[in-house]
C-alpha cells in the first residue's frame, strides 16, 4: 500500500475545506457553507483506488498557522511531500499577501521537498462574470507562474476551479492521475476495449469519488468494424443482422437480463435522455438507411461540443449516488438513451465505475453490456495496484 503526502495550502477561506470535503467526504457544495475555519493541520487518510492513500494534510490558512509552518513546524510540514496543491481565492482582498505566502511555500518546498510536484488552483472562478472568466484565468496563471520562476520552481500546473461547476472535477482528476502509475497502460487497455465494443467513447471514474482515471475515444482512424469484442461471451450478433435493426430501437429492456450487471432491483435504471442537438451533432448521426450503407463505419462519433462533458457527468451521477445511499439503496449503474446514442453507466473493477458510449445503432445494447460484463476481469489486472 502506497501512502502520498499531499499538502493543501493557500489563504483562509480560499476553499480548500470545501474542497476535499466534496471530493473525498461526499459534501455537497451547499453544504460548505456551514464548515469552520481549520484550525492549524487537519490530517485525513483517504484511500484512492483501493489502496493508494493520500495522507492529506489540509492546512489552516490563517496568518498565525503560516508564521508555524515557515518556522517551528518548517520541517514537519514540508519535508515528504509527494503534491503540493496551493489554492488562490480569485476573489481575495489581499492578492499580493496571498502571492507572499504562495512564495515563501514554494521556497519551503524546494528546500524539503525538491521532488514535489505542484498543482495551483485558482479557486471561486464562479465569482467572475462568465464572459471575463478565461482573460482573468489567464492573468492570474502568468502571475504565478512569475512567481514560481523566482522561486526557481519550473514546473507547476495550474487550474481555474469553482465547488458550483464541473471544473472542481476537471481539477483534481488531473492531479490525482498523476499518482497513478502506468496510467498509459491502462489507456492504451481503455483504447482497445473502445475500439472491441465499437464505441465511441469509454470513461473510468474511481469508484468512490468518481473522479475521471481515464478516458478513451474512437478514432476515425482506427477503423474495424463493430463486433462482440474478445472479452465477450457467446452473445447477440453486432453486424447489423436479423436482431439489431439500424433504428434507434434497438435496445433489449435492462429488466429482461436477469443476469444483468445492472438490473433494477440493484440499483440501476433506464433513463431516457433528452435529445442533445447542436449542428455537429445532427451531422454527425445521419441515420438514414443510405448514410449507414454509404460508410463502413457508423458515422455517429460526434466531434464533442462539450470538452468538459466527463467531469459533469462526474458530477452529477456522484450526487445521484450519494441520493440513492440517502435513499437506502446502493447506485450500481444507469443506462440513459436517445435516438443518437445509449450510455451505459455500471460498476466495472473493484475500484472503479465505467461509461460506455454507443451511437452505433447495429450495437446491440446486450452486447456491451456483456462486453462490460467480460472485460471486468480483464481490466482488475491493468487498474493500477500501487
Ligand atoms: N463562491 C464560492 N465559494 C466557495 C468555493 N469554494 C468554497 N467556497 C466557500 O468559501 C468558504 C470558505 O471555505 P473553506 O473551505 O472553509 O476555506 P478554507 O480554505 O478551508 O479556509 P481555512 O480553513 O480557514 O484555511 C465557505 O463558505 C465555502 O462555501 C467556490 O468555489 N466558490
Ligand atoms: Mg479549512
Amino acid at each position: 500500500m502506497a501512502k502520498k503526502k499531499v499538502l493543501l495550502m493557500g489563504k483562509a477561506h480560499s476553499g480548500k475545506t470545501s474542497m476535499r470535503s466534496i471530493i473525498f467526504a461526499n459534501y455537497l457544495a451547499r453544504d460548505t457553507t456551514r464548515l469552520s475555519p481549520t484550525l492549524d493541520v487537519e490530517h485525513h487518510h483517504v484511500r484512492f483506488l483501493g489502496d493508494l492513500v493520500l495522507n492529506l494534510w489540509d492546512c489552516g490558512g490563517q496568518d498565525a498557522f503560516y508564521e508555524s509552518y515557515f518556522e517551528r513546524d518548517r520541517e514537519t510540514i514540508f519535508r515528504s511531500v509527494e503534491l503540493l496543491i496551493y489554492v488562490f481565492d480569485i476573489e481575495s482582498e489581499s492578492p499580493e499577501k496571498d502571492f507572499d505566502h504562495f512564495c515563501g511555500v514554494l521556497e519551503a518546498i524546494e528546500e524539503n521537498s525538491p521532488d514535489a510536484r505542484i498543482f495551483v488552483l485558482v479557486h471561486k472562478m464562479d465569482l467572475v462574470a462568465e464572459e471575463d472568466r478565461q482573460a482573468i484565468f489567464e492573468d492570474r496563471k502568468r502571475l504565478i507562474a512569475e512567481s514560481c520562476v523566482s522561486c526557481g520552481v519550473e514546473n507547476f500546473k495550474c487550474y481555474p476551479s469553482s465547488i458550483w461547476d464541473e471544473s472542481l472535477y476537471k481539477a483534481w482528476s488531473e492531479i490525482v492521475t498523476n499518482l497513478i502509475p502506468n496510467i498509459r497502460l491502462l489507456e492504451t487497455h481503455l483504447n482497445n476495449f473502445c475500439r472491441m465494443c465499437d464505441a465511441d467513447e469509454v470513461v473510468l471514474f474511481e469508484r468512490a469519488t468518481f473522479l475521471v482515471i481515464s478516458h478513451a475515444q474512437y478514432s476515425s482512424s482506427e477503423g474495424g468494424t463493430a463486433a462482440i469484442a474478445n472479452f465477450a461471451a457467446p452473445g447477440p450478433p453486432a453486424d447489423g443482422s436479423a436482431s439489431s435493426p439500424p433504428t434507434d430501437a434497438v435496445d433489449i429492456p435492462v429488466s429482461s437480463m436477469a443476469s444483468s450487471p445492472m438490473s433494477p432491483d440493484s440499483g440501476a435504471g433506464v433513463v431516457e435522455a433528452p435529445e442533445i442537438v447542436s449542428e455537429a451533432a445532427e451531422q454527425a448521426t445521419d441515420r438514414s438507411p443510405a448514410a449507414i450503407e454509404e460508410t463502413p463505419r457508423h458515422v455517429g462519433r460526434t466531434p464533442h461540443f462539450d470538452s468538459h462533458r466527463f467531469e459533469k457527468i462526474s458530477n452529477i451521477v456522484k450526487q445521484f449516488k450519494l441520493s440513492c445511499g440517502k435513499a437506502q439503496s446502493q447506485f450500481q449503474g444507469m443506462e440513459v438513451r436517445n435516438s443518437r446514442f445509449s450510455a451505459f453507466i455500471d460498476a466495472f473493477t473493484a475500484n472503479t465505475y465505467i461509461m460506455v458510449i454507443v451511437s452505433n445503432p447495429h450495437v446491440h445494447t446486450a452486447a456491451t453490456l456483456l462486453n462490460i460484463q467480460n472485460a471486468r476481469n480483464h481490466f482488475e489486472r491493468f487498474i493500477p495496484r500501487i
